[in-house]
């Protein structure tokens, strides 16, 4: 290998694992950003106001060793900081995705919202944390892998977005996001250091209160961090003073980190922990009751004449239960899943040549699940057998790739990548509750062949163009691959209560799976360009527009199975919920994302001043004419940041469309645009800092475009007694008063 190389090899290890405590200000050594590698409570001295999206920096030299993967001009970074500075309005760190180009979060419980990426949500976006897998643990999806982190552990996350290289990884569409937390941190000298931060917020609207910690014990070669936090609300009220109903919750979520460095290589090894024993859905008919989590990874980072070679190990387990939170929902019907995830991935970085870079990967993914739903006791319908809706489902993937990353000159880069993902799938056999209503469905998936074995085949493409040191263009071309989940290929039951089980759209609707399902590939084309100061310090503006043809998409039709409830009218309904198949069909999704910021003013007395916008569209449609569940509507964010000393403020006005191109076939819900004002500031002196925002200033009433179904708050007289009156979407958050106190030490 090339000296020059083996230089910038040695260089990477060091920059990322040997962080030297003291100069926590934003390091940004091209085409690295080390901030996002700090841990979040080291990084508050550096905190901007609000989450901005760092666009990769150019390199002219061989960089990818030094960072991972090839970082396209797309990828959005939330650092540590942003992530512990959207503490002070929110614990839920799926929703922080809502907070890059082209991101959203379709709304869930207060902690556990599910990430979307230019339309692509839920399964469509793969969730690392530390590099472990979260599968499917709940029917709902009440606890996506984002759940298992508080947002004040968040050290980094990079999004990826459709066209990002192979080794990025397998088996999703839209978007992969990479979550780091507790990563190493080094200091100098053999003494051992201690330091950390302990941080206690409280919101008005709510009432939500909790606490972060995070404590790290290094030297020069070992780190121990422990990082967590444990955060609770009532239910919020929006701005029209309703209370919105089941969106109570408490969570705590725990990691203990421990690193040590050996000449050029780095062991690491993590355990850590969630207990959430209680969390409303107001749009959903059950409620999560119970979750508790353990989990457990070790990574290997090493350099070698060669190059680099990565390699992680983990697993998780996951046991929930579902039932109902009084007094918003009343009743018994516990609901239960267990689930195990292991995995490892192996990764080789090769510097072939000055010029060239080669990555090969291994890896392996395992996920089990168990759903069942013990009778209730007196029921007649739920009774008296066990309702067994998956029984020991296996999922196991298998994925390779290979990748060329080519710097052909100073101005030209390439990638290309190859990637092949085996997915293996089966399930047991099932029964409901009796045989009388759920015998004949029981039977029919019983006796069919449950194994289902998905050859993926992935590739991208990306080629950079570095015009001078403010422009930058980019060009990606890829296929991406996702096979179904358990419930889209196994769930069976065509009972109208067990179809509406399931679900995690939080539409109302009910659904039941599709044995014949393939899985569905993404065909995406993006390019992106970037100008800015040669500095960037004064302005920068990002523009990036995509088109995808999806293949296949895993959506849903009305069912017609002949035991499908309420036939015929299920078929033609369109204003109330609806019994729904899951069933491919080819789609289209194009959109375009822009952000920049411009200095506005840098001056001894008035601080400095930027202004910071935004703008995102999307839209999706099947072939057929039904369009996309859940695209955001046109919406974007102008705001004025100013910090002056140590004050730092946030002035920011968010703009929403409404959104009336809604999913036919689920009777989806339109929802008006909306504007909301926010403001925040932070002061900091020495180790204290104090945060003091206000959002929604104006109290606006308005629904959440991606929020579903109120399923609670409108209930109309049923034979049942009541259950949920349709046409309500879920109402957003009403002013705030927050504040937030972070002690460091
Ligand atoms: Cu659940």
């Amino acid at each position: 290998m090339p000296i020059h190389s083996r230089n910038i090899l040695r260089r990477a290890l060091n920059l990322t694992s040997a962080l030297v405590r003291p100069s926590f200000a934003v390091l940004c050594v091209a085409p690295l950003c080390l901030a996002p590698h700090l841990p979040a409570a080291a990084q508050t001295a550096v905190e901007l106001p609000t989450v901005v999206v760092r666009p990769a920096i150019p390199s002219t030299t061989v960089s990818g060793l030094a960072d991972g993967p090839f970082t396209p001009a797309d990828t959005a970074t939330i650092s540590g900081a942003q992530a512990q500075g959207a503490t002070l309005s929110t614990s839920d760190s799926g929703s922080l995705i809502s907070r890059i180009p082209g991101g959203a979060a379709w709304g869930a419980g207060g902690v556990s919202s599910l990430p979307a990426v230019n339309g692509m949500g839920a399964d469509r976006v793969q969730v690392s944390i530390n590099g472990m897998l979260f599968g499917l643990a709940c029917p709902n999806e009440m606890n996506p892998p984002m759940s298992f982190v508080n947002p004040a552990m968040i050290a980094s996350a990079r999004v990826y977005m459709g066209t990002a290289p192979v080794s990025v990884g397998g088996d999703y569409t839209g978007a992969k996001v990479d979550v780091v937390v507790a990563p190493a941190q080094f200091t100098p000298g053999q003494a051992l250091t201690t330091h950390g931060s302990v941080s206690g917020f409280y919101r008005s609207n709510g009432e939500g209160y909790g606490v972060d910690a995070n404590v790290t014990v290094s030297n020069e070669d070992t780190s121990v961090t422990y990082t967590g936090g444990w955060a609770r609300a009532n239910d919020y009220t929006a701005g029209d003073g309703t209370t919105i109903k089941s969106t109570m919750y408490e969570t705590q979520n725990h990691a203990l980190s421990i690193s040590k460095k050996v000449q050029e290589q780095l062991f690491t090894f993590q355990i850590g922990g969630q207990f959430i024993p209680s969390e409303g859905y107001v749009n959903q008919y059950m409620d999560l009751v119970e979750n508790k989590s353990i989990f457990g990874n070790a990574r290997y980072e090493g350099l070698f004449d060669w190059g680099k070679l990565e390699a992680t190990v983990f697993a998780n387990r996951v046991r929930h239960t579902m039932g109902f939170i009084e007094p918003d929902k009343d009743g018994d019907m516990p609901m239960d899943t267990r689930s195990t995830d292991l995995g490892y991935a192996l990764k080789g970085t090769f510097g072939v040549s000055a010029h060239d870079i080669v990555r090969l990967g291994n890896e392996l993914y395992y996920n089990n699940l168990d759903d069942w739903w013990p009778p209730v006791d007196g029921s007649m319908m739920m009774g008296p057998d066990t309702f067994i809706n998956i029984n020991n489902g296996q999922r196991l993937r298998l994925g390779t790739f290979g990748e060329w990353e080519r710097h052909i000159d100073d101005k030209w880069t390439a990638v290309f990548g190859l990637r092949n993902d085996i997915v293996w799938m089966n399930t047991g056999d099932v029964q409901g509750y009796n045989d009388m209503m759920y015998g004949q469905n029981a039977a029919l998936f019983n006796a069919q062949d449950h194994a289902r074995t998905d050859f993926n085949v992935d590739a991208s493409a990306i080629l950079r163009y570095e015009a001078n040191a403010s422009s930058l263009y980019e060009l990606g071309l890829a296929r991406k691959t996702r096979s179904p989940n358990f419930y889209e290929r196994y769930a069976w039951s065509t009972n109208a209560m067990a179809m509406s089980m399931i679900g995690w759209f939080g539409d109302g609707n009910g659904y039941v799976g599709n044995l014949d399902l393939v899985p569905e590939a993404a065909h995406t084309v993006s390019f992106t360009a970037t100008w800015h100061d040669p500095a960037k310090k004064v302005w920068e503006l990002r523009v990036s527009p995509y088109y995808s043809y999806v293949l296949d998409y895993i959506d849903a039709d009305r069912c017609a199975l002949s035991t499908c409830p309420n036939l015929p009218g299920n078929l033609t309904t369109t204003n109330n919920f609806v019994y729904l198949q899951f069933a491919n069909h080819d789609a289209w999704l194009y959109g375009v994302n822009m952000d920049g910021k411009l200095a506005l003013w840098d001056d001894i007395t008035y601080g400095q001043g930027a202004f910071r916008g935004s703008l995102n569209f999307v839209q999706g449609q099947r072939t057929d004419g039904v369009n996309l569940y859940h695209m955001m509507p046109l919406n974007g964010v102008v705001a004025i940041d100013h910090t002056l000393g140590h004050w730092s403020s946030s002035l920011e006005l968010q703009l929403v469309s409404s959104k009336t191109l809604v999913s036919q076939v689920r009777n989806e819900l339109e929802t008006s645009a909306y504007a909301l004002l926010n403001f925040r500031t932070s002061y900091e002196l020495d180790m204290v800092k104090v945060d003091f925002g206000v959002d929604n200033i104006f109290d606006t009433n308005y629904d959440l475009p991606l929020g579903g179904a109120n399923l609670v708050n409108y209930q109309v007289t049923s034979m049942m007694g009541s259950s949920a009156a349709w046409g309500y979407p879920v109402a957003g958050v009403g002013r705030s008063f927050n504040t937030r106190v972070t002690v460091k030490f």
